[in-house]
């Protein structure tokens, strides 16, 4: 064995030591084999020239991609948008959390969308700590609205499972804007948009358990341990609903015919430590019923908790709200195909992945059928599967945690097999770097699923690139996957976390290139500006004092701002509105202000605005912090703090 198959039999069975050692010790016998793993891998650590050569060379410099990818970013908290196939990392938005370049959380128009759905227990908490929004997210989730079970480029959605909450990104700007706590749930995980007849609803779970009234007097008493499923209305950003269940949630997803939603959910024990959690051989799917949930609050048949409709859906109560269908212990993903039919249900801690026929779950709701009649296949595919995705030909991918893979099976053959035919359903297997949690593949979770490239989310890299100290990147893998074999073409790192992906053709994202001067953005500061007789679009230069508040207006062509100096009084409360009347694709200037903790992005067209306290008596320089002109260093201007009582 050559050197270099030893490094990459030890880099590969590094996990394997720290993870579920008997299930490990079985796969390596029974599935890869120790040979069979050392020869993949020098296969796959050839791959560095398969990127510019075959028929899958990616963009050229300067060509476009065929595809946007929109990243969840985990614990970083923003979303990133990628060019798919050539992986160039095009855009960082920040959502959950606060941005340097940007001043996202801290101009008044970014803060305002953090703030205006803020429970007020969260104002008070975070009052309490002398700050106005959250500094952090963990952001898992990004899905594109639908429109008959296609995206339709309107919106993005995503979770914060860190605060409980959603956003909404407008994909016309690409910005947030609005950002949802959800009452009664806590850590809202798994989230999907509803797919038919189009997104009214978006589907998230919540991932801890909490007593039913959480008013900390209550600890060790698991029967009044509840969960909360919730349905976003999409166009209000309000919580329509809200569903009781019995286990934790943690993925969701919708079907084709607007009639279910469904969540994976383990720990159907209502455990609260990790042996309790793993007792049951078996956790649940559990089922939601719109149609039924839809009448019940008709009916009145809620309470109202927190402002929210809740309906009672926990197991035993059998009503026409919810089913629990039996799934082997902790399934993870779950995932809708594209023929609108099958249900894949990733088994985590079971090699398996349940097929379900949503054509079934009308049977379920009507009669006492056994809730395994709607399993139709359970296919063993290896060790640690966790999510799937799906080539619109019948074909899915399904991420191998444990072993390091991803598996491409069929479906159709999955049910003969379950049926007692003789048919193999795996079609490929390859590995991957390592540990692989989340998978996309092209238009994959839409009815225009192209399977053209298939994207692997791997949570380890390990020795895979130059040492970055104790905190390693991560890896993203790209297969081409319209051949017969499964093709690598990108294999590179991300900072954390590459959590969930969407690859979306982009004939259906049209983002405008300037803003429109009427953008409800920057609202307030129009009402503001007509109240101090500032026309704010066009050229202005005011300062206007209020008691102990000072406004400046002021706009940005390049290289100048048009206040080259203005004067603010020791403690005044300042805010400096920006226009940039620049209307030039990509010329957006930025407003610093030296030593007071103050930057933002001022997007060509748009108005921004930043409130702060005017520091100790002295000159400060401002100045524009994104690169505009040949005079970009010159374009800065001083604000003269003077003294209070001077
Ligand atoms: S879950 S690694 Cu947060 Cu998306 Cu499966
Ligand atoms: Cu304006 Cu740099």
């Amino acid at each position: 064995m050559s050197d270099q198959e030893k490094r990459g039999l030890s880099r590969r069975g590094f996990m394997g030591a720290s993870a579920t050692g008997a299930a490990m010790l079985g796969g390596a016998g029974g599935k890869l084999g120790l040979l069979g793993g050392a020869a993949a891998i020098t296969a796959a650590s050839s791959s560095a020239s398969w990127a510019s050569t075959g028929d899958h060379a990616t963009p050229a410099p300067g060509e476009l991609d065929e595809y946007y990818g929109f990243w969840s970013s985990g614990q970083a908290g923003e979303m990133r948008i990628l060019g798919v196939p050539s992986m160039r990392e095009l855009m960082r938005v920040p959502v959950f959390n606060r941005c340097s370049a940007t001043g996202w959380g801290q101009t008044n128009e970014s803060i305002k969308i953090m703030r205006q759905d803020m429970l007020p227990e969260t104002k008070e908490y975070l009052a309490a700590q002398g700050k106005i929004v959250h500094d952090n997210g963990d952001l898992h989730h990004v899905h594109m609205s639908f429109t008959e079970g296609k995206y339709d480029g309107r919106f993005l959605f995503m979770n914060d499972k860190a605060n409980t909450r959603v956003a909404r990104i407008r994909c016309d700007v690409m910005k947030p804007d609005k950002i949802i706590d959800i009452p009664n749930a806590k850590a809202i995980h798994g989230l999907r948009p509803q797919k038919w007849p189009r997104t009214d609803y978006v589907f998230c779970n919540g991932e801890d358990e909490v007593p039913m009234v959480n008013d900390g007097k209550i600890l060790d008493e698991p029967e009044k341990y509840v969960n909360f499923f919730s349905a976003i209305n999409a166009d209000e950003m309000t919580v329509a609903w809200q569903v009781m269940v019995s286990g934790n949630l943690d993925n969701t997803d919708a079907d084709y015919e607007g009639k279910w939603a469904f969540s994976t959910s383990y720990n159907s024990e209502m455990g609260m430590t990790l042996p309790e959690m793993m007792e049951a051989e078996r956790d649940h799917v559990v089922i939601f019923n719109i149609e039924e949930i839809e009448a019940g609050i008709a009916a009145g048949d809620y309470i109202e908790l927190n402002g929210v409709k809740v309906l009672d859906g926990r197991k035993g109560q059998n009503k026409k709200y919810t089913r629990y269908v039996p799934i082997p212990n902790s399934p993870h993903g779950i995932n809708m195909a594209p023929d609108k039919k099958h249900l894949c249900i990733a088994g985590k801690l079971s090699p398996t992945v349940s097929v379900l026929d949503v054509t079934k779950f009308d049977a379920l709701f009507e009669s006492d059928v056994d809730p395994r009649s709607v399993v139709v296949a359970e296919p063993e595919l290896g060790l640690g599967p966790l999510h799937t995705c799906f080539d619109g030909k019948g074909n899915c991918f399904t991420t191998l945690f444990l072993d390091s893979q991803v598996v491409m099976w069929n479906i159709e053959d999955a049910i003969k097999l379950y049926n007692g035919e003789d048919v193999d359903p795996i079609r490929n297997k390859k590995d991957v770097h390592y540990q692989p949690g989340h998978n996309s593949t092209t238009m994959g979770e839409t009815l225009e699923a192209d399977g053209k490239w298939y994207l692997s989310m791997n949570k380890f890299s390990k020795d895979r690139f130059l040492n970055t100290g104790p905190l390693k990147p991560e890896n993203e893998q790209l297969f081409a996957i319209d051949g017969t074999e499964m093709e690598l073409v990108h294999d590179g790192p991300t900072f954390a976390e590459p959590h969930d992906s969407i690859l979306v053709h982009r004939s259906v994202v049209n983002p405008r290139n300037v803003w429109d001067r009427n953008d409800p953005m920057w609202a307030d500061a129009r009402a503001q500006a007509e109240l101090d007789g500032v026309d704010i679009d066009d050229y202005q230069d005011s300062v206007i004092r209020d008691g102990n508040k000072v406004r400046v207006w002021m706009s940005s062509q390049a290289p100048e701002f048009s206040l080259s100096d203005f004067t603010v009084k020791e403690g005044d409360e300042v805010t400096v509105y920006v226009t940039n009347l620049d209307d030039i694709d990509d010329l957006t200037h930025g407003f610093t202000l030296n030593n007071h903790g103050v930057a933002m992005e001022v997007g060509p067209q748009a108005t921004a605005s930043v409130t702060f306290t005017a520091a100790k008596p002295g000159v400060y320089w401002y100045y524009c912090q994104w690169f505009c002109h040949a005079l970009h260093m010159e374009m800065r201007g001083r604000m003269l703090v003077e003294p209070r009582n001077g």
